[in-house]
Protein backbone atom coordinates (compact mmCIF):
# COMPACT_ATOMS: atom_id res chain seq x y z
CA UNK A 1 0.00 0.00 0.00
CA UNK A 2 1.53 3.50 -1.15
CA UNK A 3 1.20 6.76 0.56
CA UNK A 4 0.21 9.16 -1.23
CA UNK A 5 1.50 12.99 -0.47
CA UNK A 6 -0.90 14.35 1.72
CA UNK A 7 -0.90 10.88 3.98
CA UNK A 8 2.54 11.72 4.51
CA UNK A 9 2.16 15.17 5.36
CA UNK A 10 -0.34 13.72 7.97
CA UNK A 11 2.26 11.87 9.52
CA UNK A 12 5.01 14.01 9.15
CA UNK A 13 3.18 16.80 11.13
CA UNK A 14 1.87 14.59 14.06
CA UNK A 15 5.78 13.28 14.15
CA UNK A 16 7.17 16.41 14.73
CA UNK A 17 4.03 17.31 17.37
CA UNK A 18 5.07 14.15 19.11
CA UNK A 19 8.41 14.90 19.20
CA UNK A 20 7.72 18.47 20.70
CA UNK A 21 5.00 16.77 23.15
CA UNK A 22 7.24 14.30 24.54
CA UNK A 23 9.88 16.92 25.40
CA UNK A 24 7.70 19.06 27.01
CA UNK A 25 6.67 15.97 29.23
CA UNK A 26 10.11 15.06 30.44
CA UNK A 27 10.90 18.84 30.91
CA UNK A 28 7.92 19.03 32.93
CA UNK A 29 8.89 15.85 35.28
CA UNK A 30 12.04 17.33 35.91
CA UNK A 31 10.48 20.96 37.10
CA UNK A 32 8.19 19.22 39.13
CA UNK A 33 5.43 19.84 37.27
CA UNK A 34 3.63 16.34 36.06
CA UNK A 35 1.66 14.21 38.62
CA UNK A 36 3.21 10.93 39.17
CA UNK A 37 5.85 9.63 36.67
CA UNK A 38 6.77 9.67 33.02
CA UNK A 39 7.67 6.96 30.50
CA UNK A 40 9.92 8.82 27.98
CA UNK A 41 9.01 7.81 24.03
CA UNK A 42 12.44 9.25 22.31
CA UNK A 43 13.30 7.26 19.76
CA UNK A 44 9.89 5.46 19.99
CA UNK A 45 6.94 7.54 18.34
CA UNK A 46 6.71 6.70 15.09
CA UNK A 47 4.19 3.65 15.59
CA UNK A 48 2.22 5.40 17.55
CA UNK A 49 1.86 8.10 15.46
CA UNK A 50 1.45 5.29 12.30
CA UNK A 51 -1.48 3.41 14.10
CA UNK A 52 -3.49 6.42 15.37
CA UNK A 53 -3.29 9.01 12.40
CA UNK A 54 -5.25 6.87 10.23
CA UNK A 55 -8.37 6.36 12.81
CA UNK A 56 -12.00 7.13 12.50
CA UNK A 57 -13.36 8.98 16.12
CA UNK A 58 -15.52 5.79 16.42
CA UNK A 59 -12.75 3.15 16.01
CA UNK A 60 -11.03 1.96 19.86
CA UNK A 61 -7.79 2.69 20.35
CA UNK A 62 -5.54 1.93 23.20
CA UNK A 63 -2.44 3.45 23.49
CA UNK A 64 0.90 1.87 24.64
CA UNK A 65 2.12 3.33 27.80
CA UNK A 66 5.42 4.48 26.53
CA UNK A 67 5.17 8.85 26.08
CA UNK A 68 1.71 7.92 28.08
CA UNK A 69 0.13 7.34 25.06
CA UNK A 70 0.56 10.78 23.70
CA UNK A 71 1.41 10.19 20.18
CA UNK A 72 -1.57 7.95 19.66
CA UNK A 73 -4.03 10.49 21.35
CA UNK A 74 -3.19 13.50 19.32
CA UNK A 75 -2.89 11.31 16.55
CA UNK A 76 -6.26 10.14 16.55
CA UNK A 77 -7.25 14.10 16.27
CA UNK A 78 -7.33 14.49 21.06
CA UNK A 79 -6.85 17.45 22.17
CA UNK A 80 -3.74 17.29 24.27
CA UNK A 81 -4.26 19.89 26.63
CA UNK A 82 -7.06 17.90 28.53
CA UNK A 83 -4.83 15.28 29.33
CA UNK A 84 -2.00 17.75 30.42
CA UNK A 85 -4.23 19.64 32.80
CA UNK A 86 -5.26 15.84 34.30
CA UNK A 87 -1.49 14.82 34.63
CA UNK A 88 -0.91 18.03 36.45
CA UNK A 89 -3.63 17.68 38.59
CA UNK A 90 -6.05 19.83 37.55
CA UNK A 91 -9.71 20.08 37.49
CA UNK A 92 -9.82 20.84 33.75
CA UNK A 93 -8.23 17.73 33.38
CA UNK A 94 -10.00 14.78 31.40
CA UNK A 95 -11.05 12.86 34.53
CA UNK A 96 -11.23 15.83 36.89
CA UNK A 97 -7.23 16.00 37.68
CA UNK A 98 -8.41 12.13 39.66
CA UNK A 99 -6.46 10.11 37.27
CA UNK A 100 -3.04 11.24 36.02
CA UNK A 101 -1.82 8.39 34.01
CA UNK A 102 -4.70 6.70 34.27
CA UNK A 103 -6.76 8.74 32.12
CA UNK A 104 -9.69 7.97 29.54
CA UNK A 105 -11.67 9.73 26.88
CA UNK A 106 -14.89 7.98 26.55
CA UNK A 107 -16.01 10.09 23.95
CA UNK A 108 -13.25 9.48 21.91
CA UNK A 109 -12.99 5.98 22.26
CA UNK A 110 -9.98 5.73 24.20
CA UNK A 111 -11.79 4.31 27.40
CA UNK A 112 -8.47 3.54 29.88
CA UNK A 113 -4.50 3.52 30.43
CA UNK A 114 -3.59 1.12 32.99
CA UNK A 115 -0.46 0.56 34.72
CA UNK A 116 -0.95 -3.27 34.60
CA UNK A 117 0.91 -4.56 31.77
CA UNK A 118 -1.47 -6.41 29.25
CA UNK A 119 -4.35 -4.16 30.88
CA UNK A 120 -6.07 -3.85 27.23
CA UNK A 121 -6.08 -7.13 25.56
CA UNK A 122 -9.03 -8.51 27.43
CA UNK A 123 -11.07 -5.04 26.93
CA UNK A 124 -9.96 -5.35 22.75
CA UNK A 125 -11.88 -8.48 22.83
CA UNK A 126 -15.02 -6.69 23.72
CA UNK A 127 -14.95 -3.92 21.67
CA UNK A 128 -14.04 -5.86 18.60
CA UNK A 129 -17.11 -8.26 19.31
CA UNK A 130 -19.34 -5.21 19.65
CA UNK A 131 -18.07 -3.50 16.68
CA UNK A 132 -18.36 -6.76 14.78
CA UNK A 133 -22.26 -6.73 15.90
CA UNK A 134 -23.07 -3.31 15.26
CA UNK A 135 -21.05 -3.94 11.52
CA UNK A 136 -20.31 -0.76 11.14
CA UNK A 137 -16.80 -0.99 10.19
CA UNK A 138 -15.49 0.04 13.48
CA UNK A 139 -11.02 -1.46 14.27
CA UNK A 140 -9.61 -1.57 17.37
CA UNK A 141 -6.25 -0.68 17.22
CA UNK A 142 -4.82 -2.40 20.61
CA UNK A 143 -0.76 -1.19 21.23
CA UNK A 144 1.02 -2.69 23.70
CA UNK A 145 4.80 -3.16 24.29
CA UNK A 146 6.74 -6.55 23.56
CA UNK A 147 6.86 -7.05 27.45
CA UNK A 148 2.74 -7.33 27.58
CA UNK A 149 2.62 -10.62 25.29
CA UNK A 150 3.98 -12.42 28.46
CA UNK A 151 0.81 -11.96 29.22
CA UNK A 152 -1.82 -14.93 29.12
CA UNK A 153 -4.22 -12.88 28.66
CA UNK A 154 -2.68 -12.04 25.65
CA UNK A 155 -2.30 -15.01 23.88
CA UNK A 156 -6.52 -15.62 25.21
CA UNK A 157 -7.02 -12.26 23.11
CA UNK A 158 -5.27 -13.50 20.36
CA UNK A 159 -7.12 -16.85 20.27
CA UNK A 160 -10.64 -15.18 20.96
CA UNK A 161 -10.28 -12.63 18.14
CA UNK A 162 -9.44 -15.04 15.08
CA UNK A 163 -11.82 -17.58 16.14
CA UNK A 164 -14.74 -15.10 16.25
CA UNK A 165 -12.48 -12.96 13.27
CA UNK A 166 -12.26 -9.82 14.83
CA UNK A 167 -11.41 -6.78 13.83
CA UNK A 168 -8.87 -6.04 16.03
CA UNK A 169 -5.09 -4.74 15.16
CA UNK A 170 -2.47 -6.17 17.54
CA UNK A 171 -0.10 -3.70 17.07
CA UNK A 172 3.04 -4.66 19.26
CA UNK A 173 5.81 -1.98 19.58
CA UNK A 174 8.97 -4.20 19.87
CA UNK A 175 11.83 -1.72 21.90
CA UNK A 176 13.66 -5.29 22.64
CA UNK A 177 13.45 -4.12 25.87
CA UNK A 178 10.75 -3.84 29.12
CA UNK A 179 12.70 -2.15 32.18
CA UNK A 180 15.72 -3.90 32.42
CA UNK A 181 15.11 -7.38 30.95
CA UNK A 182 16.20 -7.67 27.16
CA UNK A 183 13.95 -9.57 24.75
CA UNK A 184 15.90 -12.58 24.14
CA UNK A 185 15.34 -13.46 28.48
CA UNK A 186 12.08 -13.24 27.46
CA UNK A 187 10.64 -14.35 24.29
CA UNK A 188 11.82 -16.93 22.59
CA UNK A 189 11.74 -16.37 19.20
CA UNK A 190 12.73 -13.30 17.23
CA UNK A 191 10.21 -11.95 16.01
CA UNK A 192 7.15 -11.87 18.49
CA UNK A 193 4.66 -11.81 15.76
CA UNK A 194 5.18 -15.22 15.22
CA UNK A 195 2.86 -15.30 17.78
CA UNK A 196 0.27 -14.70 15.35
CA UNK A 197 1.20 -18.09 13.07
CA UNK A 198 0.18 -20.51 15.59
CA UNK A 199 -3.13 -18.65 15.69
CA UNK A 200 -3.63 -18.72 11.90
CA UNK A 201 -3.52 -14.66 11.97
CA UNK A 202 -2.01 -12.89 9.35
CA UNK A 203 1.31 -10.83 10.56
CA UNK A 204 3.71 -8.41 9.48
CA UNK A 205 7.14 -7.20 11.09
CA UNK A 206 8.15 -3.71 10.27
CA UNK A 207 10.55 -0.49 10.91
CA UNK A 208 9.54 0.70 13.94
CA UNK A 209 11.63 3.80 13.31
CA UNK A 210 9.97 4.48 9.74
CA UNK A 211 6.56 6.34 10.07
CA UNK A 212 5.85 5.55 6.46
CA UNK A 213 6.58 2.00 6.71
CA UNK A 214 4.50 1.39 10.07
CA UNK A 215 1.36 3.56 8.71
CA UNK A 216 1.79 1.54 4.99
CA UNK A 217 1.38 -1.83 7.59
CA UNK A 218 -1.22 0.05 9.89
CA UNK A 219 -3.60 0.69 6.67
CA UNK A 220 -3.37 -2.33 5.02
CA UNK A 221 -4.21 -4.38 8.83
CA UNK A 222 -6.97 -1.49 9.13
CA UNK A 223 -8.71 -1.85 5.44
CA UNK A 224 -7.96 -5.48 6.13
CA UNK A 225 -10.18 -5.40 9.80
CA UNK A 226 -13.03 -2.86 8.05
CA UNK A 227 -13.94 -4.97 5.26
CA UNK A 228 -14.70 -7.92 8.01
CA UNK A 229 -11.52 -10.26 7.43
CA UNK A 230 -10.44 -10.17 10.77
CA UNK A 231 -7.81 -9.59 13.10
CA UNK A 232 -3.72 -8.32 12.07
CA UNK A 233 -0.90 -8.46 14.28
CA UNK A 234 1.58 -5.66 13.64
CA UNK A 235 4.99 -6.09 15.05
CA UNK A 236 7.07 -2.60 15.04
CA UNK A 237 10.59 -3.06 15.74
CA UNK A 238 11.37 0.30 17.72
CA UNK A 239 14.02 1.73 20.28
CA UNK A 240 14.19 2.97 23.78
CA UNK A 241 16.51 5.32 23.66
CA UNK A 242 15.99 7.15 27.38
CA UNK A 243 15.93 5.07 30.57
CA UNK A 244 12.35 3.06 31.32
CA UNK A 245 10.97 5.43 33.43
CA UNK A 246 12.29 9.14 35.17
CA UNK A 247 14.08 8.07 37.95
CA UNK A 248 14.80 4.74 37.33
CA UNK A 249 18.66 3.77 36.27
CA UNK A 250 18.77 2.83 32.83
CA UNK A 251 20.37 -0.68 33.19
CA UNK A 252 20.22 -3.55 30.73
CA UNK A 253 20.43 -6.41 33.17
CA UNK A 254 22.80 -5.09 35.80
CA UNK A 255 24.93 -3.45 33.56
CA UNK A 256 23.93 0.53 32.64
CA UNK A 257 23.28 1.07 28.99
CA UNK A 258 26.51 3.39 27.78
CA UNK A 259 26.28 6.97 26.66
CA UNK A 260 28.17 5.72 23.01
CA UNK A 261 25.14 3.17 21.98
CA UNK A 262 22.38 5.40 23.14
CA UNK A 263 24.30 7.99 20.86
CA UNK A 264 24.10 5.70 18.01
CA UNK A 265 20.39 5.08 18.70
CA UNK A 266 19.74 8.56 18.00
CA UNK A 267 20.97 8.62 14.24
CA UNK A 268 17.74 6.29 13.74
CA UNK A 269 15.73 8.81 15.33
CA UNK A 270 12.51 8.78 13.65
CA UNK A 271 12.32 12.35 12.93
CA UNK A 272 15.69 12.21 11.38
CA UNK A 273 14.71 9.40 9.08
CA UNK A 274 11.51 11.11 7.97
CA UNK A 275 12.83 14.80 7.60
CA UNK A 276 15.58 13.26 5.37
CA UNK A 277 12.58 11.27 3.41
CA UNK A 278 10.20 14.57 3.14
CA UNK A 279 12.89 16.37 1.81
CA UNK A 280 14.57 14.22 -1.36
CA UNK A 281 10.55 13.17 -2.42
CA UNK A 282 9.56 16.54 -2.16
CA UNK A 283 7.08 16.54 0.01
CA UNK A 284 7.83 19.20 2.24
CA UNK A 285 10.32 21.85 1.47
CA UNK A 286 12.79 22.98 4.69
CA UNK A 287 10.86 26.51 5.36
CA UNK A 288 7.28 24.06 5.55
CA UNK A 289 9.02 22.12 7.92
CA UNK A 290 10.57 24.84 9.82
CA UNK A 291 7.10 26.08 9.95
CA UNK A 292 5.26 22.71 11.54
CA UNK A 293 8.01 23.00 14.09
CA UNK A 294 7.22 26.75 15.06
CA UNK A 295 3.36 25.33 15.41
CA UNK A 296 4.44 22.73 17.36
CA UNK A 297 6.09 24.91 19.56
CA UNK A 298 3.09 27.01 20.12
CA UNK A 299 0.98 23.94 20.70
CA UNK A 300 3.19 23.28 23.58
CA UNK A 301 2.94 26.44 25.17
CA UNK A 302 -1.01 27.17 24.59
CA UNK A 303 -1.30 23.55 26.47
CA UNK A 304 0.90 24.44 29.11
CA UNK A 305 -0.18 27.92 29.51
CA UNK A 306 -3.70 25.95 29.88
CA UNK A 307 -2.80 23.48 32.56
CA UNK A 308 -1.11 25.86 34.63
CA UNK A 309 -3.75 28.10 34.65
CA UNK A 310 -6.22 26.09 35.91
CA UNK A 311 -7.49 25.07 39.07
CA UNK A 312 -5.71 22.43 41.55
CA UNK A 313 -8.53 19.18 41.39
CA UNK A 314 -10.24 19.49 45.09
CA UNK A 315 -12.52 16.42 44.79
CA UNK A 316 -14.62 15.87 47.11
CA UNK A 317 -15.30 12.64 48.95
CA UNK A 318 -18.43 11.86 46.85
CA UNK A 319 -17.09 12.73 43.94
CA UNK A 320 -14.09 10.20 44.06
CA UNK A 321 -16.29 7.52 44.91
CA UNK A 322 -18.73 8.14 42.39
CA UNK A 323 -15.98 7.71 39.96
CA UNK A 324 -14.87 4.72 41.73
CA UNK A 325 -15.53 1.17 40.26
CA UNK A 326 -15.91 -1.70 43.41
CA UNK A 327 -16.68 -5.46 42.12
C1 LIG B 1 1.16 -6.94 35.12
C2 LIG B 1 2.37 -6.08 35.27
N1 LIG B 1 3.57 -6.67 35.47
C3 LIG B 1 4.67 -5.92 35.62
C4 LIG B 1 4.59 -4.55 35.59
C5 LIG B 1 5.82 -3.70 35.73
N2 LIG B 1 6.18 -3.13 34.43
C6 LIG B 1 5.87 -1.85 34.11
S1 LIG B 1 6.38 -1.45 32.58
C7 LIG B 1 7.03 -2.98 32.33
C8 LIG B 1 7.74 -3.31 31.05
C9 LIG B 1 6.85 -3.30 29.88
O1 LIG B 1 7.60 -3.59 28.75
P1 LIG B 1 6.97 -3.45 27.33
O2 LIG B 1 5.58 -3.97 27.32
O3 LIG B 1 7.93 -4.08 26.38
O4 LIG B 1 6.87 -1.89 27.09
P2 LIG B 1 8.09 -0.82 27.11
O5 LIG B 1 8.09 -0.23 28.49
O6 LIG B 1 9.32 -1.54 26.78
O7 LIG B 1 7.74 0.20 26.08
C10 LIG B 1 6.84 -3.79 33.44
C11 LIG B 1 7.32 -5.18 33.53
C12 LIG B 1 3.31 -3.97 35.40
N3 LIG B 1 3.17 -2.65 35.35
N4 LIG B 1 2.21 -4.75 35.23
MG1 LIG C 1 9.44 -3.20 25.42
Amino acid sequence: MNLNKQQMRILYRNLVRADHLNRMMYQRMLQGKLIGFYHPSDGAIAPGVAAASFLNKDDNLSPHHRGHGITHMLSKGIDIKYYLAEHTGKDTGCCGGRSAFHFSFPEHKVYMMSGFIGYNFAPSVGWGWAAKRRNLGQVVMNCSGDGSYGQGRAHEALLMATNWQLPIIFYCENNGMAIHSEISEMHPTEDVSSLAQGYGMPAMVIDGQDVFACAEAALAAIEHARKGKGPTFVEAKTLRIKEHDMGTPDLRGWEARSEEEKLALMQRDPLVLATTRVLAEGVLKQDAIDQLHEEASREVQEIEDFADSSKIARPSEEQLLAAAFAP
